[in-house]
């Protein structure tokens, strides 16, 4: 956490959230009736529950432009207004993006706590986060986020009747404003070269990682598809007996962290799976920056599981979701089979596991279609190697060996010059053995 004396007030606000559950109301301004304003609101009301919140009500609007002062009209502010002085609500809670001088003239005309839905996010992964590298990743977001929102923080602190720490002690203003800004950017840089380090790290364990050659799978997929269920099961079904289990919960962003487990499933190759944190529509930007590094995992995969819960109405949209981060990370272009969990909600067990293509319809939690996975994770990893012709010197006899792990060998010849194989191996591996392939 921060160091600085200066940032007591960073503290002072993460503390005093820890108390009883706050009622709070939902707000969203409908600009020109988006089609997902509903369900968004009901995610929403999810996310406020995962963080502690009660749902008390929520109050929409229909505007053709957002108010640039308040987001919502000024009718609709004073039926908020209205609602919290009658102590039907304590937290006011905004779909709706808030810029910086949004927040600050709500949280001075509303006198209660006022968040968006960035905020919230940001709340939710610094109660979860494990990890220090979890922990300096969600505080480097916080940070970009409470930078040029500081004026409007001031004033959410003095009204919780927090000292404000230097905020509101050595004077108020501009000058104080800079004050604070300079320590937050000093901390944040701090934390940067930290996260580089660790960002290094994590590279040198992937280059070792490559050299000994196992192949890399991903989960990936919207925040409780079932993504730790799954590895779970894999495990269960195909790790080794040390292996430890991952949280999994019928909540919003359980894992916040990556973890990777060998999979040995019966018949076909071994594989690494990784399980990281989870996505949702509007991931803040800076939480996605943050988490470049934890995410780059899924960017490095040789394969990724894109794992929904088919039983969602709202599916179609979260896969969506799924492809748009996707992208942004730079992962978009890596081969994907499309895990559709949570079927057993949806048909009868009988019908399952059904396959149609690169989808699976399957149940994590059942174990249903876990082997029909493994063969199409197989299949759709083997359908990467490439065919070649080699011939090894004795010398390099290693390589042998290598060959064996990163690929399949079908014929192979113990001559006076060396060892003559013919392999399908992975794109990847060839630069190890380029001078022994035969033209
Ligand atoms: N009915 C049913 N429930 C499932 C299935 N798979 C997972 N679940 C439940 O869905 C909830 C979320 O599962 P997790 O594995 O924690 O989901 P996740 O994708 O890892 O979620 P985050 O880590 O929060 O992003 C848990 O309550 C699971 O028991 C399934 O196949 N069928
Ligand atoms: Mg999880």
């Amino acid at each position: 956490m921060l160091m600085h004396a200066e940032l007591s007030f960073f503290l002072e606000m993460i503390e005093n959230r820890k108390e009883e559950i706050k009622k709070a109301i939902i707000c969203g301004a409908d600009i020109r009736g988006d089609s997902g304003f509903r369900r968004q609101l009901d995610e929403l009301c999810r996310l406020a529950e995962a963080c502690g919140y009660s749902c008390e009500g929520e109050l929409t609007q229909h505007l053709d432009a957002e108010n640039n002062a308040t987001c919502m009209g000024p009718g609709k502010i004073s039926e908020i207004s209205e609602l919290i002085e009658t102590g039907d609500v304590d937290t006011v809670i905004f779909l709706n993006p808030l810029s910086p001088s949004q927040l600050a003239n709500l949280t001075e005309l509303l006198d209660a706590e006022v968040l968006d839905k960035t905020d919230l996010i940001l709340r939710i992964f610094e109660e979860r986060a494990r990890t220090s590298e979890a922990k300096m990743q969600v505080e480097y977001a916080r940070l970009g986020y409470m930078l040029p929102r500081l004026r409007g923080l001031r004033k959410n602190l003095s009204r919780q009747g927090g000292t404000g720490g230097s905020m509101s002690n050595k004077g108020s203003g501009e000058k104080q404003i800079e004050l604070d800004r300079r320590v937050i950017e000093k901390r944040m840089s701090e934390l940067r070269k930290r996260l580089e380090q660790i960002e290094r790290d994590r590279q040198q364990r992937r280059k070792r990682r490559a050299g000994s050659g196992l192949p890399l799978v991903s989960l990936a997929g919207y925040t409780n598809a079932g993504k730790s269920t799954l590895l779970n099961k894999l495990v269960e079904m195909y790790g080794s007996d040390s292996d430890k289990k991952v949280e999994q919960k019928d909540m919003l962003f359980v894992t916040l962290d990556t973890s990777t487990r060998r999979i040995c499933p019966r018949d076909h190759r071994d594989f690494l799976l990784s399980d990281t944190v989870g996505f949702i529509e509007g991931l803040p930007h800076e939480l996605v920056k943050a988490f470049r590094s934890t995410l780059s995992e899924i960017a490095a995969s040789d394969l990724i599981l894109h794992v929904t819960d088919c039983s969602d109405e709202e599916h179609g949209r979260h896969m969506e979701v799924t492809e748009e981060t996707l992208k942004d990370i730079s992962a978009s272009d890596i081969p994907v089979i499309y895990v559709m969990n949570k079927a057993d909600l949806s048909y009868e067990e009988a019908e399952l596991p059904i396959v149609m293509g690169d989808r699976i319809f399957m149940s994590a939690s059942k174990g249903i279609g876990v082997e029909q996975l493994c063969d199409m994770i197989s299949e759709r990893l083997s359908g990467e190697l490439i065919s070649c012709e080699l011939m090894i010197p004795y010398r390099a006899s290693e390589l042998e060996h290598f060959v064996s792990v990163n690929g399949e060998i079908e014929k192979k010849d113990y001559t006076r010059d060396g060892i003559e194989i013919s392999c399908r191996i992975g794109r990847r591996y060839l630069k190890r053995i380029k001078e022994y392939i035969r033209l």
